[in-house]
């Protein structure tokens, strides 16, 4: 019997952020309620590196740190935090999985962009960030060439409206059911697209997290049932989960 909870797309960046309050509420109060938290990439607008000293860097160390004590808490890589490392995983207790993973009972969890593949453009940017030459190279520059690198990057991004729906491309179906039917499970989470909702088709079940911007996303998975929900933003999160008996 597993409780896990899934979350993506929360693009942290400010410690004082509506965003960022909600996160550490609901890390704090549902890691003593669930066996594992699984986060779906995109947990920050932009990791530049895990020697990175910003206040949303430490931030997220100290509520990482404290939610390992209670339960396992999983990273994916985002297409924007990619650089999350080792030094990272051990300073928190986090375990960085591969995209996509399969658990034990048969889900499959992605952040999604890899089945974007009608937009050729951005796959050839992501074959790019994700390849190890670009990235020893990124994090060969020193702490302040990446901090202006990722300013330039996020104002950029800014410009472009990139974190806008409408500028992000959806999954390919086709591409999906082939990875659900190579990994042989008919569940798949994830995220990436801003586009929250469940789908069904040919027997296989998609559930997509949302982006945390009018109010927060999380799938909710109690053994096998399955629930996708969203909250408010503006007010203290509300737990609907009974703690875990000791
Ligand atoms: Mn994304």
């Amino acid at each position: 019997m597993t409780t896990r909870l899934f979350l993506s797309d929360l693009h942290l960046e400010e410690t004082q952020s509506p965003v960022f309050l909600r996160f550490k509420e609901l890390m704090l109060r549902e890691c003593r309620n669930v066996d594992e938290i699984h986060l779906l990439g995109d947990l920050v607008e932009m990791w530049i590196g895990d020697d990175d000293d910003a206040d949303i860097a430490r931030a997220l160390t100290q509520v990482l740190s404290h939610a390992c004590q209670h339960c396992s808490v999983f990273i994916m890589h985002g297409n924007r935090d990619f650089l999350f490392g080792e030094n990272f995983a051990t300073q928190t207790g986090v375990k960085i999985n591969p995209d996509p993973f399969r658990t034990e009972d048969g889900l499959l969890l992605t952040h999604g962009d890899a089945y974007c593949t009608d937009d050729t453009a951005y796959q050839q940017m992501r074959t790019m960030f994700r390849s190890e030459a670009w990235q020893a190279d990124v994090l060969g520059k020193t702490l302040p060439q990446r901090k202006a690198l990722g300013q330039m990057l996020r104002a950029q991004s800014k410009a472009e409206n990139s974190n806008k729906t409408g500028n992000i491309m959806d999954v390919n179906p086709a591409e999906i059911h082939a990875q659900l039917q190579k990994q042989n499970v008919t569940t798949m989470i994830h995220g990436h697209t801003h586009r929250p909702g469940i789908h069904q088709s040919g027997g296989t079940l998609r559930y997509v997290l949302g982006a945390w911007e009018h109010c927060g996303w999380a799938v909710r998975q109690d053994s096998d049932h399955l629930e996708l929900f969203c909250f408010s933003l503006a007010r203290p999160y509300a737990s609907k989960l009974r703690e875990r008996q000791p």
